[in-house]
């Protein structure tokens, strides 16, 4: 059979799981001898867009590299896994696009609310946003636009991880032909 790519796309604040999920999910797939690339947000920002800020071009910019280099992994078969804030629906649309060209793209919400992930704010990043020191973050001083299309809506603060792992290898699956 022609071989079958797929990217996996986590979308949501920060502090709403994506990395965390991104991981575990990694783990499953590997653990099924497949070969995974992963783009975090955070590392894509050191290794490919790191001269690029938080304003909606260079976001809208990164996301589209994302969304490219994506698709040329599903191109040769490959599965990608995302997890990126990507805040805007049109660049979501985007990068949907630039992999649909050779494969499956399966975006997923992480909806996790704003008020979980400020309580969690693992990296102290939601207060230094409160008290004014990082302008333009996003959920506190920039804007979140809701997927309208995803796939799969997960919401991290309700659902236990092995849970939202097993739903997002499930809707990886090409769907069936009977
Ligand atoms: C949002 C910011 C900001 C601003 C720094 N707004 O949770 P983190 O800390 O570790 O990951 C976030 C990361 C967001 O990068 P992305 O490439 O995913 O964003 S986008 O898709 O919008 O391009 C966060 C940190 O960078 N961070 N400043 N102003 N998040």
């Amino acid at each position: 059979p022609q071989a079958s790519g797929v990217t996996v796309f986590l979308t949501g604040l920060s502090g709403a799981g994506k990395s965390t999920v991104a991981d575990a999910l990694v783990a499953r797939l590997e653990a099924e001898g497949r070969p995974v690339t992963v783009l975090d947000g955070d590392v894509v920002r050191t290794h490919l867009s790191s001269e690029l800020t938080f304003s909606r071009e260079h976001r809208d910019l990164n996301i589209r590299r994302i969304g490219w280099v994506a698709g040329e992994v599903v191109r040769h078969g490959g599965t990608v896994v995302v997890a990126a804030i990507a805040p805007y629906e049109a660049a979501r649309e985007e990068a949907r696009a630039l992999v649909e060209k050779h494969g499956r793209f399966v975006l997923v919400h992480l909806s996790t609310p704003l008020e979980v992930c400020e309580q969690r704010d693992v990296k102290g990043l939601y207060a230094r946003a409160r008290a004014g020191e990082i302008a333009g973050f996003t959920g506190v001083s920039d804007p979140y636009e809701p997927p309208s299309r995803a796939e799969l809506t997960l919401d991290t603060s309700v659902t236990p991880l092995e849970e939202s792992v097993a739903r997002i290898r499930d809707a990886m699956d090409p769907p069936s032909v009977l």
